[in-house]
Parts: structure tokens; C-alpha cells; sequence
């Protein structure tokens, strides 16, 4: 079980969509570990597996308090069945932008249905903190993140400061494409 690295915006990959998981191995169980070892060390209520690099449609979450006892949830290859017409605003945040949070609108409860770590089919009604953490990790798993639900100014603002972020950690950063053009031509 390891501890992994979590993706930061502009990170590229976190805008990929996804793969269907093929086969529930070993292997897959041990990224599960992986994902719930770097979920509640972050901490986080969440984790889709891309955020650790994986492009698999897999996601951890446990939204139990932090006084309760641990409810840990696998999903594999969630959809989204049922939405209500009804939304409900939560400010949300994500580990792949850290320390940013802000409001976002999405339906109340959603219906899901998923493989758990057996294969086995399921469904789930969900409603409150339960609904919209499901909602913004299945965004997750088609490329799309929080901020893309708030105003293009907000976005842009986040955007940009993580890009000059990325920029001045260096070698890490994002590739050329993700940088802003210079002011400074000439
Ligand atoms: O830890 C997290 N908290 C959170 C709070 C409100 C709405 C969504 C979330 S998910 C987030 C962890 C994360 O980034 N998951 O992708
Ligand atoms: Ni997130």
C-alpha cells in the first residue's frame, strides 16, 4: 500500500476521459488500496483514480465525519442512471486544485449504477454530501472538473495562478502549450 502522488492542475491527464475497468484483479485491488491510502492521508472525501495518474473509471470515497467510524466506497465504471430536477449548492473543493473552493450547483440526489470490488452489480440513491461528491468524481472520469461548473472568470483566475505555480516549481510543470503566451517578447 503506497502513498501516491495526486495530479495538480494544469496537469494534461486530468483532462482525459477515462477507461472502462476490463478485469477486477489484484492488480486493481491494489490501486484501490493505493487510492484509499492517498484519499484519507490527503485528506479527502473523494478520489477518482486519474488523480493519482490512472486513467481507469474507478473512484474511492468515504464522506462518513471525521469522529465517525470509516465508510470507505469503491465504484467501478459509475453511471449515472437518474438525476433529480431538484439541485442543491455545496462549496466544493479538490485535491487536484489545492486550497481553492468555491460554490458549485448540481442535482440534489442522483441515481448511480456501478461494479463493486467484486464485480457485482449495484445501484445507489444518493442525496446530500454523498450526491454531490459521486457527482464531481464522475467528472472526474470524463476530464471534467469543479471549475468548469463556476463563471469562465473564476476559472480563468484559478487557471491562471496555478499555471504561474507550475511554472516557477520548474521541471515538473506543464508542458509549453500550457503556458500562458509571454508578455515580455522582444
Ligand atoms: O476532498 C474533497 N472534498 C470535496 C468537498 C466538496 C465536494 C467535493 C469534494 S471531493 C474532494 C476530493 C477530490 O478532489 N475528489 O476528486
Ligand atoms: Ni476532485
Amino acid at each position: 500500500m503506497a502513498i501516491r502522488d495526486i495530479l495538480i492542475i494544469p496537469e494534461k491527464k486530468l483532462r482525459l476521459k477515462s477507461e472502462l475497468v476490463k478485469t477486477i484483479d489484484a492488480r486493481l485491488r491494489a490501486l484501490v488500496d493505493d487510492m484509499f491510502a492517498t484519499m484519507y492521508e490527503a485528506p479527502g472525501i473523494g478520489l477518482a483514480a486519474i488523480q493519482i495518474g490512472e486513467p481507469l473509471r474507478l473512484i474511492t470515497l468515504d464522506v462518513a465525519g471525521k469522529d465517525d467510524p470509516k465508510e470507505p466506497r469503491v465504484f467501478i465504471n459509475p453511471e449515472i442512471v437518474w438525476a433529480s430536477d431538484e439541485t442543491s449548492t455545496y462549496e466544493e473543493g479538490c485535491l487536484s486544485i489545492p486550497e481553492y473552493y468555491e460554490e458549485v450547483d448540481r442535482p440534489a440526489s442522483v441515481k448511480v449504477k456501478f461494479l463493486d470490488i467484486d464485480g457485482k452489480e449495484q445501484e445507489l440513491t444518493a442525496d446530500g454530501l454523498l450526491s454531490t461528491c459521486l457527482q464531481h468524481e464522475i467528472d472526474h472520469l470524463n476530464g471534467v472538473l469543479f471549475i468548469d461548473h463556476i463563471s469562465k472568470l473564476k476559472r480563468d483566475m484559478v487557471m491562471k495562478k496555478f499555471k504561474k505555480a507550475a511554472r516557477k516549481s520548474g521541471g515538473d510543470g506543464p508542458l509549453a502549450d500550457d503556458k500562458e503566451p509571454s508578455h515580455h517578447i522582444g
